[in-house]
């Protein structure tokens, strides 16, 4: 007999709503955190600037109306210490914190035949077993530091910025640089300018960046809106995105170009960067509709920066808007205009090492203080490949996807018996809301697990036909569009040696949970019971 029914790996937002909703369900469950705290992603990304990038309305949970009325965000766009006092209110509201231990990392988790459970190990020694095996790692836990020549030899402190100290980091007076200009990197860039000396931003790829428009939630605004939250969130769980987004619902190439000018200059004035992609219905699907957009984007760009050697450098070319994430920053092409700070094309004359004193590119040297990494992070695999899980017959998770991470709707792995992967590779996850994503997957499971134990079954696996055959439709929605046509982490092209796939489902999150609830109606069609 099992120690628990469900073990959960990690406490950010997945985490803790599979802890709630499982012990809901009458099912014994205990996560395990590695951080000393809780909120996943919005706990170690602490660095200066960190902003979510889906409005606070839309990126908290739905499964609680009260907790929909009682929470008050203060901004559009929530900041990562509010969304973390939002976890911490959502742990304490609901009473998870027994539930959860903290500071312990899981090391290790494997299937027993014999039992038909997992043996979970973590780093205190300790161990558990549990018939579930639920990991809530999030698709952007495990960080990517460059492997540069040189770097144990700097002098001054460096940081990656989903590791940043609790104490902070102090710039004053520093020469600091800067390398990676990602959703991250555009974020903290404006606020290391504000104090630095001097910010060398490091470029490799130049990427598209909206404005947020971000600014304070009004009182009326917050009560005309919760007033009708359920309808919304009915709408936003039919929707492509997880998000009610309003377009014209016509392609741009048919569009007479005055009107698209306008349109366009109205979603850059309003902020946001899903109505901008969302405005016509061929910009993510044709080459030729996604370069009036991104011409669009380059002409803002040196509207804005003041030297047109440095708005050239900064204007992306080569890829298509949203094939990379679609950045949001209200003042990072401005910050050019500051007078401390530079921008380093490090595609044309590369890094080659870090010197104690500074880095030095195949052009120069740059004398540095401390060093800032905003070059993100070993997507969707990192964590759990970490983590040594062993499926049926000892296999490891790491060598089932050598080729590519695959598993049935996203959410289970063929040859990993009664493991479910919450936002995993074949579902929405990251082109979505996630939040509204980790609501539906969690509560799939946990339905899944009680028609089990109601039904006294004690494993379900889907089948590596099912698997394949999602994968494959996965792929061909995928190659519909131009989001593969990027080298970036949406392909894990940012890790060296990482098999190239595009192991996302753009297909939108109404129809992914139409399918999901086909399947479990059916009776988990798709799935093998009892081995
Ligand atoms: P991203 O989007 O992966 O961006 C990482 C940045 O770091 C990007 O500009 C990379 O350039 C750059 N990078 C990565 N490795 C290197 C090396 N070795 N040398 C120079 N530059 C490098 O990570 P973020 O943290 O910004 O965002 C991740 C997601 O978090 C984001 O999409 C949101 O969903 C939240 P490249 O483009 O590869 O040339």
């Amino acid at each position: 007999m099992a120690d628990l029914d469900v073990v959960v790996v990690g406490a950010g937002f997945a985490g803790l709503y599979a802890v709630h909703a499982f012990r809901s369900a009458g099912l014994t469950v205990r996560a395990f955190e590695a951080g000393d705290g809780i909120g996943g992603t919005w706990f170690w990304n602490s660095y200066p600037g960190a902003r979510c990038d889906v409005e606070s309305k839309d990126y908290s949970y739905s499964f609680s109306p009260e907790l929909e009325q009682e929470w008050s965000w203060s901004e559009r766009y929530p900041a990562q210490p509010e969304i973390l006092r939002y976890l911490n209110r959502v742990a304490d509201k609901f009473g998870l914190w027994p539930l959860i231990q903290l500071s312990t990392r899981v090391t290790g988790a494997a299937w027993d035949a014999a039992t038909s459970s997992w043996a979970v190990t973590t780093d205190d020694g300790g161990g558990v077993t549990a018939r579930y095996l639920v990991p809530t790692v999030g698709c952007l836990s495990a960080c990517n530091v460059p492997d540069l020549p040189g770097l144990a030899s700097f002098e001054g402190p460096w940081y990656h910025t989903s590791r940043w100290p609790k104490e902070g980091a102090d710039f004053t007076g520093k020469r600091v640089g800067l390398v990676g200009t990602g959703s991250t990197g555009i974020q903290v860039a404006p606020e290391i300018a504000a104090t630095a000396e001097h910010l060398y931003v490091f470029q490799r790829t130049a990427n598209f960046a909206v404005p947020n428009r971000n600014r304070p939630w009004l009182e009326e605004e917050e009560a005309a809106f919760k007033e009708h939250y359920r309808e919304y969130r009915a709408d936003a769980r039919q929707s492509f995105l997880g998000v009610p987004v309003t377009g014209t619902g016509r392609p741009v190439l048919e569009e007479p170009r005055e009107d698209v000018q306008r349109l366009f200059t109205q979603r850059w004035q309003a902020g946001g960067g899903m109505p901008f992609l969302g405005a016509y219905t061929d910009l993510l699907v044709s080459q030729e509709a996604n370069d009036v957009v991104a011409e669009f984007m380059r002409d803002r760009i040196r509207e804005i920066v003041d030297d047109p050697a440095v708005a050239g450098l900064l204007c992306p070319r080569g890829y298509p808007v949203g094939a990379k994430r679609l950045c949001q920053s209200d003042d990072y092409y401005a910050m050019f205009n500051r007078p401390n700070v530079s921008l380093v094309d490090i595609r044309s004359a590369p890094v080659e090492s870090v010197y104690p004193g500074g880095v030095k590119t195949a052009a120069g040297s740059y004398d540095l203080d401390a060093l800032v990494f905003a070059t993100g992070f070993d997507a969707l695999t990192g964590a759990l490949f970490a983590m040594d899980i062993r499926g049926a017959s000892g296999l490891p998770l790491r060598t089932a996807w050598q080729a590519g991470a695959q598993a049935y709707l996203g959410v289970a792995v063929a040859g990993f018996p009664n493991m479910f992967t919450i936002t995993g590779p074949g579902s929405p996850a990251v082109f979505s809301n996630v939040v509204l994503s980790i609501e539906q997957h969690v509560e799939w499971v946990r339905d899944a697990i009680v028609w089990l134990r109601d039904g006294g079954h004690a494993t379900m696996e889907p089948t590596v036909a099912a698997q394949r055959a999602w994968m494959e439709h996965v792929s061909q929605v995928a190659n519909a569009t131009l989001f593969p046509r990027a080298d970036s982490w949406y392909v894990g092209a940012n890790i060296p040696g990482k098999p190239r796939v595009f192991p996302w489902y753009v297909g939108g999150c109404g129809p992914y949970r139409a399918k999901c609830d086909e399947v479990a109606a059916a009776g988990y069609q798709g799935f093998t019971l009892d081995g």
